[in-house]
């Protein structure tokens, strides 16, 4: 669940780490998302500099580091440390929500509500299963599996199986693997899959089309997956692995109309600081975009239709923005 911007030839890593952690405790803890998505921000500015910072008053001059997060930098320059962290770390009930959250199916809000009812940690769960879902359950028993990172050649080999799986079923259905692995990454943290089938599209009976579709792909997969999590007309959410000798790898699967599909691509390829950015861009260019469609707002501020779209090309040709490949979209 921790996410990291920072690689490792990064001359600015324990900056970065700092605001990362900082960034953790505003998501989790105080639940503050726009202090989340400063510190992350900055994170991200800073690990993708080719120059050491020497000062705050350096830091400041960049877009993203205001004097709050600038001032930090220098005490942690001068001291080695930051008060604001230490402190996060002395405090108990902080450090267990962190940790709980940590497992998959907990959330802030959840964890909270544990921690105020006296459970301090993973080892307090096992007594307390009973207050737990089927998702949270699944995120427990495979604790350990989750942290650990997917390597790419890993998700490539499930990919193969996939595929051939889903179209030996039906070769109208495309597949494609998104999130970080389509960024080009060496490893991720879990797989997110996107299929979509010529014959379900968005306003032409979807239901009539599309309902059950889903689950006929999952029975598919029999063998690939080693436990369900939940199942929806659009959305599986499971465990895969590979074999026994590995890790167990968190799979979402989600089922997309054909005229979606691009948008849904996009979105889901990330990452989410370059969907921010490119959404914020279409709309200086008077568009909406979202997971779904890319919208003219028209001069009364209301979304218009859809525009057609047959690539992910045309989603950057339409709000004149300067195309990307996957590779080039990890900030
Ligand atoms: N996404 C987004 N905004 C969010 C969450 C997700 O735009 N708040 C999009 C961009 C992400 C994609 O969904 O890249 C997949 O989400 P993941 O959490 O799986 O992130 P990644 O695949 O990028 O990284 P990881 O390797 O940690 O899975
Ligand atoms: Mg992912
Ligand atoms: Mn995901």
């Amino acid at each position: 669940k921790r996410k990291n911007p920072c690689e490792s030839e990064n001359l600015n890593a324990d900056f970065c780490e700092f605001l990362m952690e900082l960034a953790e405790y505003e998501k989790n803890v105080s639940r503050n998302i726009h202090k989340f998505n400063a510190y992350r921000k900055a994170a991200g500015v800073l690990a993708s500099l080719s120059k050491r910072i020497e000062s705050g008053e350096e830091a400041k001059k960049l877009n993203g580091i205001g004097e709050k997060i600038a001032k930090k930098i220098d005490e942690f320059i001068h001291t080695g440390k930051l008060k604001k962290l230490e402190n996060i770390h002395q405090d108990e009930k902080a450090q267990a929500i962190n940790m709980l959250t940590r497992i998959s199916g907990i959330g802030p809000v959840k964890a909270a509500e544990m921690v105020k009812n006296g459970i301090r940690g993973i080892d307090d769960l096992e007594k307390y299963k009973h207050l737990l879902n089927h998702h949270q359950l699944i995120g427990l028993k495979y604790f350990e599996d989750f942290e650990k990172k997917i390597p790419r050649s890993e998700i490539q080999e499930i990919e193969k199986k996939l595929k051939s799986k889903i179209l030996n079923f039906d070769g109208q259905f495309t597949v494609t693997i998104c999130g970080s692995y389509r960024r080009g990454k060496s490893e991720s943290g879990d797989i997110d899959v996107l299929v979509t089938h010529t014959s379900l599209k968005e306003g032409e009976n979807k239901k009539k089309h599309g309902e059950g579709m889903l689950r006929k792909i999952v029975d598919k997969l029999k063998g690939l997956y080693i436990e369900e999590i939940s199942l929806g007309d659009t959305k599986f959410m499971g465990v895969c692995r590979l074999s026994e000798a590995l890790p167990a790898r968190r799979l979402d699967i989600r089922l997309i109309p054909c005229n979606q599909y691009h948008c849904a691509v996009l979105y889901f390829t990330g990452s989410d600081v370059f969907n921010k950015n490119m959404r914020t861009h279409a709309l200086e260019k008077g568009f909406t975009l979202n997971e779904y469609s890319l919208r003219p707002i028209g001069a009364t501020g209301v979304p218009g239709e859809p525009v057609p779209i047959t690539s992910e090309e045309d989603i950057f040709d339409y709000i004149d923005y300067p195309y990307k490949k996957p590779e080039e979209r990890n900030l």
